[in-house]
């Protein structure tokens, strides 16, 4: 593969910025050097393939999106992005890497639901791609098997305190997944929402005739979130596993993280853009002239979207900056409404949960570069250098730094991103739910591994670019 120099641009990290060309020597970046200093006449100018112009722009790691769920099976049907589509959707909107989740259900081997998973997503990816596994059935099987998955690269799996009857495990099941996880160094993630509670609230209001949407939102109350966050915290605290909880989206659960990572534990925990800039009452609750009430269907995720009046967006920003929380996935699981989320008109039970966003993540992010919430410094952390660290990837991910991967996306701060459907939206949904989103910047150009695959609006990538990622174990633990 040809040497590739980026000239002109300013090199941006977790801890800093500087003017840097950056030389990539096939798949790797090899110098990072002041700028100008190849460009002098010297041998190894006339040895450089491309040269592309990154004046006036930032040149960052590419995006690490390390909770994404594409083709999962779930509530009825199945998440509408493939491997193709949705890593193809990813590309376009900086994200160079994605870790999905395998799964393994009740009565499966794991490593039959693993080697699915691998069938699923090989030569099909436009961009680098690893797996969690999620345990949907904590038994002597599951449990002998957890320690195998790290020679397969997978040093994270993931239980549910939600869902009974699908993935959920209770206390007994989850101290002994614990115990491995502790033994092991594997990272537990967690999804914290005690869901036998939001079960009998949720037959409730749908008993009573409340069956829109937005009583998706009342049903999941942000205490069944904060309880099992306490709990699962306490159970890490028991056995010493390290732990990582999920799409925190309730402002008592950031408290509850708080204070186990004051008192010194492995304890983490991510948002997702959905519970930085959407709300239980102007999302779930809202209406359109299309889906009548039902429009709310296109916000319903688990955890759900939450009161701004309660705060709990700004202190998901708050706790961004103060790395209570340590990053920002999208928990990407895209339903359509039309034949998907619609399967749950008349019983909100019913809709497939799931908001998709893997396309939008960088962007997003970004914007609170732009209005202050968060530094340039922290959107590249937040977004992938700690994503990197957090899973074991970091050196190859996550970074700019020669014997890394050469996944860098080229960022123009005066550019502009209008999101929306018919926009510059590429993932495989008949809706957005950040359908009129301004962004003030863009993805000018991404690089995969030494391959441009999206520049100046054109995707030059092709599926199977992308390559399975053996991660190591977690390199953030305390
Ligand atoms: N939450 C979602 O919104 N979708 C998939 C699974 C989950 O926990
Ligand atoms: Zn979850
Ligand atoms: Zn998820």
């Amino acid at each position: 593969m040809a040497t590739t120099l980026i000239t002109g641009g300013t090199v941006v990290s977790a801890t800093g910025r500087v003017a840097a060309d950056v030389l990539v020597d096939g798949e790797t970046v090899v110098a990072v050097l002041a700028p100008g200093s190849i460009v002098l006449g010297h041998d190894l100018a006339a040895s450089v393939g491309t040269v592309i112009d990154a004046t006036g722009k930032y040149v960052i790691p590419g995006g690490i999106d390390a909770h994404t769920h594409m083709q999962l099976p779930f509530g009825g049907t199945s998440a509408s992005d493939t491997f193709e589509t949705g890593t193809r959707a990813a590309a376009w909107g900086g994200t160079t890497t994605i870790v999905d989740f395998a799964v393994q259900r009740q009565g499966e081997r794991v490593e039959d639901g693993l080697a699915h998973w691998h069938e699923l997503a090989a030569g099909e990816c436009a961009v680098d791609y690893g797996f969690h596994q999620i345990i949907g059935g904590v038994d002597e099987h599951s449990l002998a098997a957890l320690p195998t998955l790290i020679d397969e690269g997978i040093t994270s799996f993931k239980m549910f305190m939600a869902y009974p009857g699908v993935f959920y495990a209770d206390d007994a099941q989850i101290l002994k997944a614990m115990q491995v996880s502790a033994d092991t160094g594997l990272l537990t993630m967690m999804h914290a929402e005690n869901g036998p509670v939001i079960d009998v609230l949720a037959e409730q209001l749908v008993k009573a005739g409340n069956t829109d949407p937005y009583f998706h939102g009342k049903a999941r109350v942000w205490q069944a979130e904060e309880e099992a966050t306490h709990r699962a915290i306490m159970l890490s605290h028991i056995t010493g596993a390290p732990l990582y909880v999920v799409h925190v989206s309730a402002k008592q659960a950031v408290e509850q993280l708080a204070v186990a990572r004051d008192r010194g534990q492995n304890v983490f925990g991510e948002t997702c853009p959905q519970y930085l800039y959407l709300s239980l009452e102007e999302h779930l609750g809202a209406r359109s002239e299309e889906w009548g009430s039902f429009e709310g269907a296109k916000y319903v995720c688990s955890t759900p979207l939450r009161s701004r009046a309660e705060g709990h967006q700004d202190h998901m920003w708050q706790a961004l900056r103060t790395n209570d929380l340590q990053m920002v996935s999208t928990d990407h699981c895209p339903f359509c409404m039309k034949d998907q989320k619609e399967l749950g008109r008349g019983d909100f039970r019913a809709i497939p949960n799931g908001i998709g966003s893997v396309e939008h993540r960088m962007d997003l992010m970004y914007q609170g570069v732009v209005t202050g919430e968060i530094t340039l410094e922290r959107w590249v952390e937040l977004t992938s250098t700690t994503p990197a660290r957090m899973f074991g990837m970091y050196g190859k991910k996550g970074v700019i730094a020669p014997g890394a991967d050469a996944d860098i996306v080229i960022y123009d701060p005066n550019g502009h991103t209008s999101i929306g459907y018919d926009k510059t939206h590429h993932m495989n949904m008949d809706h957005s739910a950040w359908e009129g989103y301004e962004i003030d910047g863009h993805v000018d150009t991404v690089i995969s591994r030494g391959k441009v695959i999206v520049d100046d609006g054109a995707y030059l990538g092709r599926k199977g670019d992308g390559r399975f990622v053996k991660r190591g174990l977690s390199q953030y633990l305390i």
